[in-house]
C-alpha cells in the first residue's frame, strides 16, 4: 500500500529526476558513504539551475545594476529586476513594488523593526509574538521594547506544539499594534492558521508580519488570501542562495515608511541640505545589492515552480507521515509537534538518555545530515522543559530509503551508548 503510494507521489514529483538535479547529492562525506541530508530546514541544497544562472552572470552579464546605461548592466538590471517580478508573482504580491530585497528573513524582521516600529510606536504599546518563534522574530522587538518602552506578550503553545488559540482574546486587544508569528514552526513543524489569526489581529486594528521562512519553500503560500500585512523569508532554505531574503510589505504601509538605510540606490535626489528619497522598493534597498544572489533566488523561483508547489507539499506531507512512523518504532524517542497533517517537514526528537549532540554526531558517521541544538527557538524548548532537540528535516530529494537509513543509524546510535 505505502509502496503503491510512494510511486505515485514520486511519479507526481519524479524523486529520482530531482534529485540527479542537486550534484551536493552525489557526493561522499566520508569514503564509501553517500550523504544524507535530512538538513534542508536550516538551509537547503542548490540545483543545478540556481548554481548555473550564477554562473551564466558572473561569466556573461557581470555589472552593477540600475546605474549603468552600458549593455552589461542593463542585462544585469533586467535579470535582478525580472527575478524580483517572478518572486512577487510566486507569493501573489499584488505588485512587485511590495517585494524588498534583504540580505535574508532576519534583516526583514530588524527592517521592519526599525522603520515601521520605530516610528509608530509608543511607551505602552503591544507586540504579540508566540511562544514558538524563531529568535529572528523575537529579538528585534525585544530591542525595540527596550528602546521605546513597548511591550511583548507572546501566545503560548500546548503540549501538542499548537498554538494556545483560546488565550488569543485576552492576549490581542486595542493594545496589540502588531501581531507577528510564524506560519510553520522550524521545531515542531506546526502549520499555523495564518488566515484567522490575520483575521483576529485585524479586527483589533493590529497590523501582522508572517514568518514564511519555512512556509514559502515548502507550499502554496499567497499573500493576498492570508491578507498578511508584511512577510518575510530567506532564499537559502528554497534552492536558492545564502545572502538574499526578502521583505513583503503592503504597499501603503511601505510607503509610510521611512527608509532602514542610507545610502546610494535609495534615493531619488541628494543635495548637501537633504535627501529625497527613491520609490519604492528601492527606498529600502542602499547600496550596491546581492546582484548574483537575486538572480540565482529568481532562478530557484523558477525550479519550483516548475515542481508546482502544490506538488512539494504532497510529497512532503507523505514523507513526514513516513518519517514520523518510521521514528516512532524507536525505542525512547520522543518526536515533539503535532501530527504529519498539521506538520510541515520537520521532525524534532530527543532520546531518553542520548544527547541531541552525541545523536548528530553518530548520525554523521552514517553519512546523515541532522541539526542538534535549540535551533534559534530558546523559549520553544523552554516551555517543553528541554535544553535541546535532535532535528532531521525533508525536501524534495528526500527518499523512503534515507528515513530507513535514519531510523538504522538511531537504533545503532542507541547500542553503542547501550539504551
Ligand atoms: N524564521 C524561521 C521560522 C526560521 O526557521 C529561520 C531559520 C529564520 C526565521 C531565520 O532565517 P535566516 O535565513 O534569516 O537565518 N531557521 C534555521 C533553523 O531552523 N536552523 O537553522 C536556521
Amino acid at each position: 500500500m505505502l509502496d503503491n503510494v510512494n510511486g505515485l507521489l514520486n511519479k507526481m514529483l519524479d524523486v529520482n529526476k530531482i534529485r540527479a538535479d542537486f550534484p551536493i547529492l552525489k557526493n561522499e562525506v566520508y569514503p564509501g558513504v553517500p550523504l544524507i541530508y535530512l538538513d534542508s530546514a536550516a538551509s537547503s541544497q542548490k540545483p543545478l539551475p540556481v548554481i548555473e544562472a550564477m554562473n551564466h552572470y558572473y561569466r556573461h552579464t557581470n555589472a552593477n545594476v540600475h546605474r549603468g546605461i552600458h549593455r552589461l548592466s542593463e542585462e544585469a538590471t533586467n535579470a535582478y529586476e525580472g527575478a524580483r517580478e517572478r518572486i512577487a508573482r510566486f507569493i501573489n504580491a499584488a505588485d512587485s513594488a511590495e517585494v524588498i530585497y534583504t540580505r535574508n528573513a532576519t534583516e526583514a524582521f530588524n527592517l521592519v523593526a526599525y522603520s515601521w516600529g520605530r516610528t509608530n510606536l509608543q511607551a505602552g504599546d503591544e507586540i504579540l509574538i508566540t511562544a514558538m518563534e524563531h529568535h529572528a522574530n523575537i529579538v528585534p522587538w525585544q530591542m525595540l521594547a527596550e528602546e521605546r518602552e513597548v511591550v511583548v506578550r507572546h501566545l503560548p503553545f500546548l503540549p501538542d506544539g499548537t498554538l494556545d488559540l483560546d488565550q488569543l482574546p485576552q492576549l490581542l486587544t486595542e493594545k496589540t499594534k502588531l501581531f507577528s508569528f510564524t506560519a510553520v514552526s522550524n521545531v515542531f513543524g506546526t502549520v499555523n492558521p495564518v488566515k484567522k489569526l490575520v483575521e483576529a489581529a485585524h479586527k483589533v486594528g493590529a497590523l501582522t508580519m508572517v514568518d514564511a521562512a519555512q512556509s514559502v519553500p515548502h507550499m502554496p503560500v499567497d499573500v493576498q488570501a492570508w491578507g498578511c500585512d508584511f512577510l518575510a523569508f530567506s532564499s537559502h532554505k528554497m534552492c536558492g542562495p545564502t545572502g538574499i531574503g526578502i521583505l513583503y510589505g503592503k504597499r501603503h504601509i511601505l510607503e509610510a515608511m521611512p527608509p532602514f538605510m542610507g545610502g546610494g540606490d535609495m534615493i531619488r535626489r541628494v543635495t548637501l541640505e537633504g535627501s529625497i528619497w527613491a520609490d519604492l522598493p528601492h527606498k529600502f534597498e542602499a547600496g550596491t545589492p546581492s546582484i548574483a544572489e537575486g538572480i540565482g533566488l529568481g532562478a530557484a523561483v523558477d525550479y519550483l515552480t516548475e515542481l508546482g508547489m502544490e506538488n512539494v507539499h504532497a510529497y512532503e506531507q507523505f514523507i513526514t507521515n513516513y518519517a514520523l512512523e518510521a521514528l516512532s518504532e524507536v525505542d525512547k524517542l520522543k518526536i515533539l509537534g503535532p501530527s504529519a497533517a498539521q506538520r510541515g517537514g520537520v521532525a524534532s526528537f530527543t532520546i531518553k538518555g542520548l544527547h541531541p549532540h552525541d545523536i548528530a554526531e553518530l548520525l554523521d558517521k552514517d553519512g546523515i545530515a541532522i541539526r542538534a541544538g535549540h535551533h534559534c527557538a530558546m523559549p520553544l524548548h523552554h516551555q517543553c522543559g528541554i535544553n535541546s532537540t535532535a532535528r532531521a528535516s525533508f525536501y524534495i530529494h528526500t527518499t523512503t530509503e534515507e528515513v530507513d537509513k535514519l531510523v538504522e543509524s538511531l537504533n545503532r546510535a542507541k547500542k553503542i551508548f547501550r539504551l
